[in-house]
């Protein structure tokens, strides 16, 4: 993979539900443990509609692994 212009990367962006996330704390508890995951360049929870948002790169990673990294954080993935 080309680092400078990511034309081999495999960048994909996807939005997941996620249930039982209910004040700030639990929104940096998901993002901190799909974070720390090996390829995720980013996490963002939305509490107002129980979302995050990940850009993660799926020759690293997948999504099977962040889910199960959402759920190992206490929190269901829908
Ligand atoms: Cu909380």
């Amino acid at each position: 993979m080309c680092e400078g212009c990511g034309c081999h990367s495999g960048i994909d962006t996807v939005v997941l539900k996620v249930e039982g996330m209910s004040c700030g704390h639990c929104k940096s508890a998901v993002e901190k443990e799909v974070k720390a995951l090996p390829g995720v360049s980013s996490a963002e929870v939305t509490l107002e509609d129980s979302t995050v948002t990940i850009n993660f790169d799926t020759h690293v990673v997948d999504l099977d692994k962040i889910k199960n990294a959402i759920i190992e954080a206490g929190y269901q993935v829908g």
